[in-house]
């Protein structure tokens, strides 16, 4: 029985009620988990702006050494989390220790933002006079996480909002309860004080809403789907509330006729099929030049039919399960949308059943050709291991159709033309761009984040993720001894 961390207790839901968490690839129960409701969150966020008014004023070195430690535990406790993720999410276990390594390299860059936080000074218009801008935390944030990167995305989130001065509210994905509260078990025991990180597990629909809807919670940070982001900005909207949203991707490997063949083809499969497709910076559309599609598309068929499936935690399994069996079923009926609308499978598009695994939930990789880029299964993300192929006359045709979707986050083009490189880095419109290299893989220092209706203009991760979490507070000194009025008082002034 794993208890959720209020005001520094573990404990159950008030109401008693506990849901299930299961393993993808073979069925089995993890664990019982508190389903908790809005009274939890009540006392989960008075316990917060209890802890964070003490908090904002420990100095931000003395932060950073706590997450410091944070970073040490992670990196000791990497294995036992990375098995105990790809038992609950289903990811293969070197994406698994993947997932944990990116935690604790947030955790090591946010702990050094304690001896940064950067503001500036300016110069100022009168004699006598001095001006800064400084970084407040905003108050009490509302992490919410998806069950994709179970402990990346909410180092992403908590990391940058503890570092800032913030108190946290974290609730994770319901499909991956016990690696949330694992996480927050690590800041325990790295002395973060009472209060100042909570998680509560429990339905979306229930805490996430009465977390975003709380006043006392003033800056939510989502990661999910793009349905859930707009009901989370309406619901967060009376309240004024700052909101981060990640959302949905469609991102596009463009493959030029004089790419090298080899290194595309690697960076395809694995960007298509690793973690099952399940990255919002999966790639689901292949864009490829007419001169060297159908070599591509041959290789390429080959190569993902190949692929091992089954259970993650076996060293030999390429592609482990899908979520559950609604993404199951969901990413089948795309595979049935595809057919409708007349793309041509060229392998998978079933839902398959390892020996031994019958009670898991799995998907072939599945490559559709002939895709044209206004169909469904080219607009909509699917969140699973399939992959659209559209051809492409050119370039600039193959931009164009990157940029046609409701979706901006990832992009990348294998091509040795340095020119065809930097315009395509110029006139691709996603917030991630990559060069020679497939579309998912992001590092934590960089701005990570998507245009159109993957977000609403915010990033994570480096600096950026400063932004979401703190207010600017511009401040003047005058140590003139007399009024100053700025704007009026300056015209007389021409030296000393
Ligand atoms: C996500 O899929 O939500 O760039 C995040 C990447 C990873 C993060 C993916 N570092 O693919």
């Amino acid at each position: 029985m794993y208890r959720n961390y209020i005001a520094g207790q573990w404990v159950d839901a008030l109401s008693g009620k506990t849901f299930p968490t299961y393993n993808p690839a073979t069925g089995a129960l993890i664990a019982e988990v508190p389903s908790c409701g809005p009274e939890d969150v009540a006392r989960a966020v008075d316990a917060a702006t209890e802890a964070q008014r003490r908090w904002r004023r420990v100095p931000a070195p003395r932060r950073g050494e706590i997450l410091f430690r944070v970073a040490r535990t992670l990196e000791a406790e990497k294995e036992r989390l990375a098995q105990l993720l790809t038992s609950e999410m289903g990811k293969v276990i070197a994406e698994a220790r993947g997932d944990v390594q990116e935690a604790i390299d947030m955790a090591f860059y946010m702990a050094g933002e304690g001896r940064r936080l950067l503001g500036y000074t300016a110069p100022v218009e009168l004699p006598g006079k001095f001006g800064m801008a400084l970084r407040d935390p905003v108050g009490v944030a509302a992490c919410i996480t998806p069950w994709n990167f179970p402990i990346a995305i909410p180092s992403w989130k908590t990391l940058p909002a503890l570092i800032a001065g913030n108190a946290v509210i974290f609730k994770p994905a319901s499909d991956t309860p016990v690696l949330g509260i694992e996480f927050v078990k690590i800041f325990e025991q790295a002395g973060l004080p009472p209060g100042v990180l909570s998680v509560i597990t429990g339905p979306g629909g229930v805490v996430g809403e009465a977390l975003v809807t709380h006043p006392g919670a003033q800056v939510v940070s989502f990661t999910g789907s793009t349905e859930a982001g707009r009901r989370i900005s309406e619901l967060a909207a009376p309240e004024l509330k700052k909101v981060s949203l990640e959302l949905g991707g469609k991102n596009a490997i463009i493959v030029m006729d004089d790419a090298d063949l080899d290194l595309a083809l690697n960076g395809i499969i694995w960007s298509a099929f690793g973690t099952t497709g399940q990255r919002c910076t999966a790639c689901s559309r292949l864009i490829v030049q007419r001169g060297i599609h159908g070599e591509l598309i041959e290789r390429l068929t080959a190569r993902a039919a190949a692929l091992q499936i089954g259970d993650g935690l076996l060293p030999t399994t390429d592609v482990g399960p899908v979520i559950n069996r609604r993404a199951l079923e969901s990413i089948h009926g795309y595979v049935e949308v595809g057919i409708r609308e007349g793309a041509r499978l060229a392998t998978g598009g079933q839902i398959v059943t390892p020996p031994g695994l019958e009670g898991g939930t799995f998907y072939a990789p599945t490559i559709f050709d002939g895709v044209r880029p206004e169909m469904r299964i080219a607009q909509e993300e699917i969140f699973g291991p399939v992959v659209s192929v559209i051809e492409a006359a050119d370039l600039v045709e193959a931009i164009a159709i990157n940029n046609a979707t409701a979706y901006g986050l990832s992009s990348s083009i294998f091509t040795r033309d340095v020119n065809a490189a930097f315009e395509a880095i110029r006139d691709l419109t996603t917030g991630v761009v990559y060069v020679n290299a497939g579309t998912i893989g992001a590092e934590i220092q960089f701005p990570f984040g998507g245009t159109r209706g993957t977000g609403n203009g915010h990033r994570e991760a480096g600096q950026a993720a400063l932004e979401v979490f703190t207010e600017w507070k511009s401040v003047y000194v005058d140590y003139s001894g007399r009024l100053q009025r700025a704007q009026i008082d300056t015209s007389g002034i021409v030296g000393v």
